[in-house]
């Protein structure tokens, strides 16, 4: 890569995290292999069986808490750290192993799993341990109104005028470890390329539903490809 670029847009999903022993969703023993999405990342799923919901997060966040950052994770901090332009990192993963590793320009479009929300005063509190209908809000102490600090289907994706922003002035969009089937994040390729002037890049194990849209293709686990990847940008300046 002989390229320059002056802003970097980095899109992470649940294959990044797979190395660490973090499961992804729609892969062959994904989650959505063991449970059904409409009932635990739905709102409505939330509503007919908060108890369902509430272990289904218990378990990912005890996960989360033993699990630990991987090469890829560590190497997309170190773009960060010496990459002299603007960068961002917007991730759908509720995992906090992009801030463990040492990524600071990150925003979760997804929220995050170590987080609450109280649906009563809509205070958001870190949160690392279980939550039940009888945990009290710390805020405004209404029992039963809180809820993981997560976006379900149906709900508005996070900090989108920000992402919005940097994908329309950023000169190269990576993706890593999504399927592209879930939007709007599936969407912003297609974003980057009305723009015409970015360079676009899929590292993935297998090809994602929207691997057409991309200039450039690497497959191989993101342990492997993004280090090396890395390494190429930061060595053409
Ligand atoms: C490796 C690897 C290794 C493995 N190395 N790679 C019809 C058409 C279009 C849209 C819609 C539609 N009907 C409904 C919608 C909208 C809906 C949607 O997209 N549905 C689709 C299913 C069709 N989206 C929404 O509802 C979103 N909100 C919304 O759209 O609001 C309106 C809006 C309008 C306009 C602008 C903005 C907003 C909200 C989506 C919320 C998603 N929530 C979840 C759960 C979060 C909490 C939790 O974690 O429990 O987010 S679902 C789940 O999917 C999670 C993930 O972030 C997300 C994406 O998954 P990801 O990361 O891509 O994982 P996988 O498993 O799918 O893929 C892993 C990849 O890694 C694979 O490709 C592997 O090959 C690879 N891999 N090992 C490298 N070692």
């Amino acid at each position: 890569m002989q390229k320059r670029f002056r802003s970097i847009v980095v899109l992470t999903g649940a294959g990044i995290s797979a190395e660490s022993g973090l499961g992804t969703f729609r892969d062959k023993d994904g989650l959505w292999t063991k449970y059904d999405l409409q009932e635990v990342a739905t709102p409505e799923g939330f509503a007919r069986n908060p108890v369902l919901v509430h272990d289904f997060y218990n378990a990912r966040r005890k996960n989360l808490v033993e699990a630990a950052p991987n090469a890829a994770h560590y190497a997309l901090a170190e773009l960060e750290r010496r990459f002299d332009g603007q960068f961002l990192l917007v991730t759908q993963n509720v995992d906090d192993l992009h801030e463990r590793a040492g990524s600071a320009r990150l925003l979760h479009m997804h929220g995050e799993l170590l987080k609450i929300r109280c649906e009563n005063c809509d205070s958001v509190r870190d949160w690392r341990g279980d939550l039940d209908l009888a945990t009290a809000c710390p805020d405004c102490g209404a029992s039963g109104g809180l809820r993981p600090h997560v976006v379900w289907f149906g709900e508005m994706p996070l900090y989108m005028d920000d992402i919005a922003a940097a994908l329309e002035t950023c000169d190269l969009f990576v993706s890593i470890g999504t399927s592209g089937q879930v939007y709007p994040a599936a969407g912003f390729v297609a974003e980057v390329r009305r723009g015409g002037l970015a360079h676009t890049v899929e590292l993935n194990l297998d090809p994602s539903d929207g691997f057409s849209l991309f200039a450039e293709k690497i497959y191989g686990p993101a342990t492997d490809v993004v280090p090396a990847f890395v390494a190429r940008v930061l060595a053409a300046g």
